[in-house]
């Protein structure tokens, strides 16, 4: 067995002793965070042909991963939240007793790292002092892990320092699942095959996370899903703040009036596209402080203060375009990490829909030879001279529909640099959120954007959020619509009902909840009865934006209707409307309706999922407790409300 290495802080020191104990790793490195240490482990992974080195000019410190097939987005059938009791997990989770798993995981852990380094990385969850972040160790045995973390979060020496001898911190252990007999030769992509032998283990009550088997994003960066929703959501129920799922962007308006909101919608339904967006309206302005995960505070005057405490965007590469979101390419210009995308013969990378030409040959994600499309030059099939309909009908992509791109936020030519460093007018506060939106990918009923009447119809909005599922998880329901409360379905770390309950609780325990953010629920997506979209997306939704802070200055009145607070017609800015994309307005007429019978089938649905979730807590507690073991009654309450109101 290798020595454990000494640490100040005797709780990093047991954490790690006892993982080295049970893993037994080859050699023990203890993570530093400078630019030196994450070159070298990049150019470790290229001589290990772990990574590709793209071409410094066109790419600097640019590296290329391909994973292995059985691991390709987050994996929500293997991820668990052990709480102590069933009912704490609640109707949404995968729950296992926390003894058990950890029997099970242990068997699992034991010798994992043989042939392997084990590396410490101390990171924080905010900017490092800021009094709201937290900090977490995680252990894995993944060079990939390493250098994707150095750009998600804060990590290194700045961290330990900061912990000293006994600040508290999220234990968090790792491992590919992958030992290497002695002198056996490394994979490109390390993993548990199987997906049964996957682990993504959340105990709520301990705080502490055991990730088992997978290397790709959410599953192995502990710090995102595992950390900053899971575990900081039970940590902010307990203390009474929130952990979303949540872009956090500020809006500059013509007359310099500046607002920060917040959105949460599910995973690939286009968060990073609106943290980064190029307002079309002119005289907007729009920066981003986070695309993927917000944490809010409730100040002393009333309002929401939010920090993102992530460093760096894990984006969905397809789709990311010049058209779509400039900025998001930029940002990847340089110390980025692509996985799974296209590797272009000059060194350089592409993937479907980035508005670039095709090579006329490259390599797929998979590392096999790709070709451009013969009657398109935005395509590539997996053979010479294909037609674009021939590839589409096999379906094929040469990009996985869930790569991604790895890159620090400092890159963001648009980043609102005060605000990503948690200060608010020289405090770090974090930024007082003024609207909190929640959307989907809803191609019918659901209109482009629709006001809560208060904070409870709000809260009412959130829980009702369905959408497709998307590619950002391995599932077989793909473009089936779901349920998916506040985007947080899969990243709950204990009870829904509760959770819904804690949301009412803001309110309730606010000092002034007159200077709560107002909510909306908005839809890119309603698409046509030929199949294509009725709003342009992307720019255009500045104009949603606009009329937003219209109506929280007061400025517009809206159409007052059964399921909330939708824009007159003309109030939508339809100035600027030309280039590539642009607005129909008989599109707009019709997406600004109610479709009363859409809403009814729609709000029978909703009903449906509460009383899934009751249905549950029922069987697991006959009696009648608590009402925040189910769906509160006040949301049951709007729910007939709005379902009366529609009937009329
Ligand atoms: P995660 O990183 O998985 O949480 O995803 P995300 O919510 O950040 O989604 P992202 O912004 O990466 O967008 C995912 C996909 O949605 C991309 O293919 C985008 O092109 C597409 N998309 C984003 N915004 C819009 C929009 O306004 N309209 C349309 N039609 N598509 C959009
Ligand atoms: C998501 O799926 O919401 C993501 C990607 O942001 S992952 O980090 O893999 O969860
Ligand atoms: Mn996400």
């Amino acid at each position: 067995m290798v020595k454990t290495p000494k640490f100040a802080n005797e709780k990093v020191f047991a954490w790690v002793d006892k993982w080295n104990k049970v893993c037994t790793p080859d050699k023990i490195v203890v993570v530093k965070g400078t630019k030196k240490e994450h070159i070298a482990i990049c150019e470790m992974m290229v001589k290990n042909g772990q990574f590709i080195k793209l071409n410094p000019k066109k790419r600097p410190e640019c590296y290329l991963a391909r994973s292995h097939e059985s691991d390709v987005a987050r994996v929500e059938g293997r991820t668990f939240i052990c709480s102590q009791r069933e009912i704490d997990a609640g109707p949404t989770n995968h729950w296992m007793d926390p003894e058990e798993m950890k029997k099970l995981m242990l068997a699992s852990y034991k010798g994992c790292m043989k042939g392997r380094t084990m590396y410490v990385i101390p990171f924080a969850m905010g900017p490092i002092g800021n009094p709201i972040t937290q900090y977490g160790i995680e252990i894995t045995d993944s060079p990939y892990v390493v250098v994707n973390m150095d750009i998600m979060t804060r990590t290194g020496d700045a961290v330990l320092k900061h912990l000293g001898k006994d600040g508290d911190f999220i234990p968090c252990i790792h491992s590919v699942g992958a030992p290497l007999k002695k002198g056996e030769k490394d994979v490109a992509w390390p993993c548990a095959k199987n997906i049964e032998d996957k682990f993504i283990t959340q105990f709520p009550e301990e705080r502490q996370i055991w990730s088992f088997g997978s290397g790709y994003g959410g599953n192995a960066l502990l710090g995102k899903k595992c950390f900053a929703l899971r575990i900081a959501s039970k940590i902010a129920k307990d203390e009474g703040w929130m952990a979303e799922h949540m872009l956090i962007l500020t809006l500059t308006s013509p007359k310099r009036k500046q607002y920060h909101l917040t959105a949460a919608f599910p995973s690939a339904c286009g968060k990073t596209n609106l943290a980064m967006m190029l307002p079309k309206l002119k005289g907007w302005r729009l920066q981003t402080i986070g695309d993927d995960i917000a944490w809010l505070k409730p100040g002393t005057d009333g309002r929401l203060y939010a920090i993102n405490p992530e460093n760096g965007f894990f984006g969905v590469a397809p789709g990311t375009s010049n058209d779509s979101n400039p900025n998001a390419l930029k940002s990847c210009r340089q110390g980025t990490i692509f996985t799974n995308v296209v590797l272009t013969p000059d060194g350089d990378i592409w993937w479907e829909d980035m508005g670039v030409k095709a090579p006329a040959e490259g390599t797929d994600w998979k590392g096999n030879p790709c070709y451009v499309c013969k009657d398109d030059p935005f395509r590539m099939g997996p053979r010479p001279g294909m037609t674009k309909k021939e590839i589409k009908e096999s379906g094929y992509v040469a990009a996985h529909k869930n790569s991604r791109f790895t890159a620090p936020a400092e890159n963001c030519p648009v980043l609102d640099k005060d605000g990503f460093n948690g200060l608010y007018k020289g405090k770090p506060t974090g930024v007082p959120i003024d609207a909190i939106l929640f959307g989907g990918r809803r191609p019918s009923t659901i209109p482009l954007v629709n006001e809560a009447k208060n904070w409870t119809h709000g809260v009412f909005m959130g829980s009702a959020a369905g959408s497709e599922v998307t590619a950002a998880v391995i599932s077989d329901q793909i473009g089936q619509v779901r349920r998916d409360p506040m985007a947080m379905l899969p990243f709950f770390g204990y009870n829904v009902c509760d959770y819904f309950q804690h949301w009412l609780e803001i309110e309730r325990t606010s000092v002034d909840a007159t200077k709560l953010p107002r909510i909306y629920f908005v839809n890119w997506f309603r698409k046509g009865k030929d199949g294509r979209f009725l709003w342009p997306g992307f720019g255009d939704n500045s104009r949603v934006l606009k009329w937003i802070c219209q109506r929280i200055e007061g400025q517009v009145r809206a159409n007052v209707t059964p399921i909330g607070n939708l824009p007159l017609l003309n109030d939508i800015d339809l100035s600027n409307n030309e280039g590539k994309f642009k607005v129909i307005p008989e599109d707009l007429r019709e997406i600004l309706k109610v479709d009363k019978d859409g809403w009814k089938k729609e709000i029978v649905t909703v009903g449906a999922s509460y009383d899934e979730y009751d249905a549950k807590a029922s069987k697991d507690s006959p009696v009648r407790s608590t009402t925040a073991r189910r769906v509160p009654r006040a949301l049951r309450q709007v729910l007939s409300e709005v379902t009366i109101a529609l009937s009329k």
